[in-house]
């Protein structure tokens, strides 16, 4: 198999290869320098047996049974590993809800028309979301609903409720084995605090009970801060359609001035777009001898400005570093989340600004301004003028754009999916009744410098179309399709007879691009739309999940949400837990007679496309659907022959 570091093989990608090799001729260090400059890697915490929970330690165990096998406290391998994976579960779910906060404070000032530069831009789904939680809309004007959905929406976090509100989307089946199982998600800021105290010296011992609390808060975070994020985001800057966009790091333009918006949060980017448009400041960049102001994206903010507004995606996680060294971009403005703390000082050796936004989130050497929503217009003016004065700074001698941008496909809402299936699944499952579709995954997640970028996402999602599974996407796995060509409408010619022939129908691609990473919370709703519709709980349906590159905390609490939710879930990197093989064996085993769903973990994405196309036959046979067996799916022999597997 293809491996990262085994041939200074560090990319998929032409683009990213070329600034790779810049980055070498020039001596600047990247995130796979720094990988290696970690190695080996320390074998306590990958894992999992480590701790420094308390002041007795740090502990650690001994793997190999001939040091100590308690910590200080007398703690063992399952407990600690447990412990530190309850609390990687609440750093994710905190992170995405903690986003969700900020929008929902952000909408809860246009409500209130504090806000400046934002609009309720989907009033159908306002009203919806209004009506799903009984406020009522007729005769009341639209700020006083959105006032009180607001109202509602902060209820979900801090104070005392039996259950989320999104809860009453889940399957009534599902949702009763929550209440029995005790893992019904309540407050949001609750199941992450109670992580955290569950977690300190001498409160839960029970790896068990751990775990399961692990999966609540998980679930806190999909049908909660996740949801909100999105359904807020979609109110208020709209609810995606299918556009036609660009990817790569050639969507930056040599004669414009260029700026990249990085992070997670659209409330800032989205008032960018509309600064960017602005006649003065149009007219300063010609001044400057600009063509134009040319915006692109990274990361989950860059995902959230295609989505909607079809902006162009210079790249996903691994590229953050490589788009400053393409000598192109005037300003780099961040907001949070996955963005290394690395990219000031690769700044310093261009003309690129960092400008930094949230006061949670500091980046020193960077520029910070202070973002507001009551002010979120003018500071987006401020910052795309510092970004066309900094065009005077570029030097046309260091521009190098690596590569002509790829056309990718994007916006497919769960609103956008029903309406193209003509407003309703029943299209959908028909297909996969029938076996044209075998069933759908959603390939989701990061880049990691452990494996070749992108070579997980493209070379699995490559696997599953061609075997006529529908494969949907957010985060950087998306942006990673998109970069191969995966998601344009032609790439139908990719997939397997039955798969093709329904996006050709449809004028889709096979591969839809459902958003960011908090957008994985649309998957959900598809999944129990799915569910609900053929009367059976998500578990018996014919999906999976996988993870081929993660990396971040908030991908293991979607892991935990996906399973919690009944989707059998493939993790492509090791997470650290395998020290206690009693957490293993529950996670990838017993966890099955609990959730309906389990963990896997496997590198090679030959063979998870094997595991995932056997589940999916699985739960086909047990549906009473035409089905292959499992001896019928194996690694294709061109994939053995090429050495990537043994045979
Ligand atoms: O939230 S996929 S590297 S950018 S964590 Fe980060 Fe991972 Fe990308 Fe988006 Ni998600
Ligand atoms: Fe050591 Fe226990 Fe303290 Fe962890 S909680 S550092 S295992 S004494």
């Amino acid at each position: 198999m293809m491996t990262a570091n085994s041939d200074g093989n560090y990319s998929l990608a032409k683009d990213a290869r070329e600034i790779i090799a810049r980055a070498r001729e020039e001596n600047i260090t990247t995130v796979w320098d720094r990988l290696r400059a970690q190695e080996p890697q320390c074998g306590y915490c990958s894992l999992g047996v480590s701790c420094r929970n308390c002041a007795m330690g740090p502990c650690r165990i001994d793997p190999f049974g001939e040091g100590p096998q308690q910590g200080v406290c007398g703690a063992d391998a399952d407990i600690i590993v447990a412990r530190n994976l309850g609390r990687t579960i609440a750093a994710g779910a905190s992170a995405h809800s903690d986003h969700g906060r900020d929008i929902l404070e952000a909408f809860h000032a246009l409500a209130d028309g504090r806000s400046c530069g934002y609009r309720i831009t989907d009033e159908e789904k306002l009203k919806a979301l209004a009506r799903e939680r009984g406020i009522a809309i007729d005769g009341r004007p639209l700020n006083e609903v959105a006032r009180e959905l607001a109202q509602a929406m902060f209820e979900e976090f801090g104070t005392r409720k039996e259950s989320l509100d999104f809860v009453t989307r889940v399957p009534g089946k599902r949702r009763e084995l929550w209440q029995k199982l005790g893992i019904t998600p309540r407050g949001i800021d609750r199941e992450n605090v109670e992580m955290l105290h569950r977690t300190t010296m001498g409160v839960d011992n029970d790896y068990i009970n751990i775990l399961l609390h692990g999966l609540r808060t998980g679930l806190a975070d999909g049908w909660g801060g996740s949801m909100i994020a999105t359904e807020l985001s979609d109110v208020m800057f709209g609810t995606p359609k299918p556009l036609l966009a660009s990817v790569n790091l050639g969507t930056l333009k040599a004669d414009h001035v260029n700026i990249a918006l990085h992070g997670h949060n659209p409330m800032l980017s989205d008032v960018i777009v509309q600064a960017a448009q602005d006649p003065e400041l149009l007219n300063l960049a010609k001044d400057k001898g600009a063509a134009g102001i040319n915006l692109v994206g990274l990361c989950c903010t860059g995902n959230e400005l295609l989505m909607r507004r079809g902006i162009p995606m210079a790249g996903n996680h691994l590229m953050q570093e490589l788009a400053i060294m393409t000598g192109a971009l005037e300003a780099m403005v961040v907001d949070y989340q996955c963005i290394m703390p690395s990219v000031t000082e690769i700044a310093k050796c261009f003309h690129t600004q960092v400008i930094s936004t949230f006061d949670k989130a500091k980046f020193p050497g960077a520029i910070h301004i202070t973002f507001v929503p009551e002010r979120g217009l003018e500071i987006g003016k401020e910052i795309v003028r510092r970004g066309v004065e900094a065009f005077a700074n570029r030097n046309p001698q260091r521009v190098r754009i690596p590569a002509k941008p790829v056309p990718m496909m994007a916006g497919f809402s769960v609103e956008a999916i029903l309406a193209a299936l003509g407003g309703t699944p029943a299209p959908l499952i028909e297909a996969i009744k029938q076996g044209t579709i075998r069933g759908a995954v959603g390939v989701v997640g990061c880049n990691n410098p452990k494996i070749p970028q992108d070579y997980g996402h493209v070379r699995l999602t490559q696997r599953l179309i061609e075997n006529d599974i529908l494969v949907v996407v957010t985060g950087c796995a998306a942006v990673a399709n998109g970069k191969a060509g995966q998601m344009v409408p032609e790439a139908a010619n990719m997939a397997g007879p039955g798969l093709r022939s329904v996006c050709k129908a449809l004028g889709i691609p096979p591969v839809l691009h459902m958003g960011s990473c908090v957008d994985n919370s649309r998957i959900l709703v598809l999944a129990a739309a799915l569910a609900n519709s053929l009367g059976v709980d998500i578990d018996q349906l014919p999906l999976a999940g996988a993870a081929p590159e993660w990396y971040s905390e908030k991908a293991v609490s979607i892991g935990a949400y996906v399973v919690a939710s009944g989707i059998y879930t493939v993790l492509g990197v090791q997470p650290p837990i395998f020290g206690s093989r009693k957490v293993v064996e529950l996670l990838a085993g017993g966890l099955e007679d609990v959730v309906g769903a389990k963990f896997a973990v496997e590198a090679n994405p030959e063979k998870v496309a094997v595991l995932i196309r056997r589940h999916i036959e699985a739960k086909r046979k047990a549906l009473g659907l035409p089905h292959l067996s499992p001896e019928a799916i194996r690694v294709p022999a061109e994939a053995v022959l090429a050495g990537e597997i043994a045979a």
